[in-house]
C-alpha cells in the first residue's frame, strides 16, 4: 500500500504531525481507511512493541510513538464509515485499574462509534466501582474492559464480580473483554460474555449478540459462537 512504510516509520520515530499528515494524504488519495489501519498504523505500533520488548526503544520514545499512532487514528476516525449505521447499541468502555494503555481501547471506541453505537469512554486506570457506577447510570447493552498488562488483567474478574453483586450482569448488560494478555479461555474463566481479538472483531461479535437478542434467541457465552 502506498505510504504504508512512511506511516509506519513516522509512528516508530514518534513523528506526530507527520503521521497525521500522511494518513490525511492517504485518505485524500482514496486509500481505504481499513487498509491504512491494517497495513500502516498497526504494523507501525507492532514494530514499536517489538523494539520496546527487545530493549531497542525506551518508554519516552514509546510514548511519542503512541501519540503518533493516536494522531493517525484521529485523522482516520471521521472516515471509519458504518456498514449499517441504523443499528444502535450502547457501550461503556474503559481500561482497567492500574493500566494506562489506551490505544487499543481508543480503536475499539472509534470502531463502535463508526458503527452507530453510543460510546461512553471512561478512559484509563478505571476502578471496578467506577465501571459499575457507569453501568448503573447509563444502562448500556455492553460493558467493555481492556487490559494490556498481565498484572492488570486480574482486575477484570473484580469488575464482573461487582457487576454481578449489584445484579447488573446479564441482559441487558453483557461484558466484552480484550487486550494483548487476555484470550477466550480467560474470558470464559472469569464469566465474561465475549472476547474479541481486535476492534473489528469486537464490533462484529457485539452486533451478532444484539441481533440475536433482538430476535429473542438465546445468547451464547464466549466460545460458543
Ligand atoms: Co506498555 N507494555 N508499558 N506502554 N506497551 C506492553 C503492553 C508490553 C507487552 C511491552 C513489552 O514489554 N514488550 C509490556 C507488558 C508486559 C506484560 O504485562 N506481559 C508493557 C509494559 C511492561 C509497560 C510498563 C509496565 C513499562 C514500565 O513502566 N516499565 C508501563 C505500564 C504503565 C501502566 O499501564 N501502568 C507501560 C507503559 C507504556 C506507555 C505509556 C509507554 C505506552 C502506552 C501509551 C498509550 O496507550 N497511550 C506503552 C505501549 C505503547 C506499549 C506497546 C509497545 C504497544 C501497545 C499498543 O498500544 N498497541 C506494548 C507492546 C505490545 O503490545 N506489543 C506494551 C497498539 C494497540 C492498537 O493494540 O492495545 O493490543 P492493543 O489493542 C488491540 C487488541 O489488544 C484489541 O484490539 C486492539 C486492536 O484492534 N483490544 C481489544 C484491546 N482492548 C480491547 C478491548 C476490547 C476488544 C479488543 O473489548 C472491550
Amino acid at each position: 500500500m502506498k505510504y504504508s512504510w512512511q506511516i509506519s516509520s513516522a509512528i516508530q520515530a514518534g513523528e506526530v504531525d507527520r503521521s497525521r499528515e500522511l494518513v490525511t494524504r492517504s485518505l485524500r488519495e482514496g486509500l481505504a481507511p481499513g487498509e491504512i489501519l491494517d497495513k500502516a498504523l498497526m504494523p507501525g505500533m507492532e514494530a514499536v512493541g517489538e523494539k520496546f520488548g527487545g530493549g531497542e526503544m525506551f518508554l519516552p520514545e514509546v510514548m511519542l510513538s503512541a501519540s503518533a499512532f493516536q494522531a493517525g487514528l484521529e485523522a482516520l476516525r471521521p472516515w471509519l464509515k458504518a456498514d449499517d449505521a441504523s443499528f444502535r447499541g450502547k457501550i461503556v468502555l474503559g481500561t482497567v485499574a492500574g493500566d494506562i494503555h489506551d490505544l487499543g481501547k481508543n480503536l475499539v471506541a472509534a470502531m463502535f462509534t463508526a458503527n452507530g453505537f453510543e460510546v461512553i469512554d471512561l478512559g484509563v486506570n478505571v476502578p471496578a466501582e467506577r465501571f459499575v457506577a457507569a453501568v448503573e447510570e447509563h444502562r448500556p447493552d455492553l460493558l467493555g474492559l481492556s487490559a494490556l498488562l498481565t498484572t492488570t488483567m486480574s482486575r477484570m474478574p473484580e469488575v464482573i464480580r461487582l457487576l454481578q453483586k449489584r445484579g447488573l450482569h446479564g441482559d441487558p448488560c453483557r461484558v466484552i473483554i480484550g487486550g494483548a494478555p487476555v484470550n477466550e479461555e480467560f474470558a470464559a474463566s472469569i464469566g465474561a460474555d465475549l472476547y474479541a481479538e481486535n476492534a473489528i472483531e469486537a464490533v462484529r461479535m457485539v452486533r451478532r449478540l444484539l441481533l440475536r437478542r433482538k430476535r429473542g434467541e438465546a445468547v451464547a457465552k464466549v466460545g460458543a459462537g
